[in-house]
């Protein structure tokens, strides 16, 4: 595990899979139907139940999904977490199609639907970095900095980011220490 602690909440790196985690939300990397699909966003619908999806149904009725960039809130069903925040990532074109800006939505609006609900704790996985192809080098500077921008001005004491293979992990890792050097302040 690796951390950086701001004033008054830290930000963790830690390898893991993120369907285990004991936080009040955790993040799920769904597509713009909240149908449900492989990856983290399959695992989360198995290992949380079908109470999850039963939510995403209504959320289908009502607004007919999530666009990209943008974030809703379910029940965590069977997982220990209290909710699942599910926020859909860019797939990844060449960077030109604001891809960027999209994954740092993505981040945004998750910090602010947990602080929303007052949630103390979240837990992030790598979004966009898998089946939508999204450079997890790129991914991984976008990622800490939105939530390093954004954790003290929120209700958010600690924020995880559950990486699922040891590459992964140690390239979060990597940039969190560039980006913490380059403040000065590590
Ligand atoms: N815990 C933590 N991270 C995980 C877990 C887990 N249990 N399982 C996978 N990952 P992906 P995307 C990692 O493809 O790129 C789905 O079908 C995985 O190793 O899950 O945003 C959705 O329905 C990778 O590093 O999400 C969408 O259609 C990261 O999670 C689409 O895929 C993200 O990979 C979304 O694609």
């Amino acid at each position: 595990m690796k951390e950086y602690s701001f004033n008054n909440s830290v930000l963790r790196i830690i390898l893991g899979d993120i369907t285990k985690e004991k936080v009040d939300a955790i993040v799920n990397a769904a597509n713009s139907r909240l149908l449900g699909g492989g990856g983290v966003d399959g695992a989360i619908h198995r290992a949380g139940g079908p109470e999850i999806m039963a939510e995403c149904d209504k959320i289908r009725a009502v607004k007919g999904g999530c666009p990209t960039g943008e974030a809703v809130i379910t029940t965590a069903g069977a997982l220990q977490a209290k909710y699942v925040i599910h926020t859909v990532g860019p797939v990844w074109n060449g960077g030109k199609r604001k891809e960027p800006e999209l994954l740092a939505s993505c981040y945004f609006n998750s910090l602010r639907i947990a602080d929303e609900r007052n949630c103390r704790s979240i837990s992030f996985p790598s979004i966009s970095t898998g089946a939508y192809r999204f450079p997890t080098d790129k991914a991984a500077y976008i990622a800490l900095t939105t939530i390093a921008a954004g954790i003290e001005k929120s209700s958010l004491v600690e924020v995880r980011f559950i990486l699922f293979s040891r590459k992964d992990f140690d390239l979060y890792s990597k940039t969190l220490d560039k980006i913490t050097d380059s403040q000065g302040n590590n």
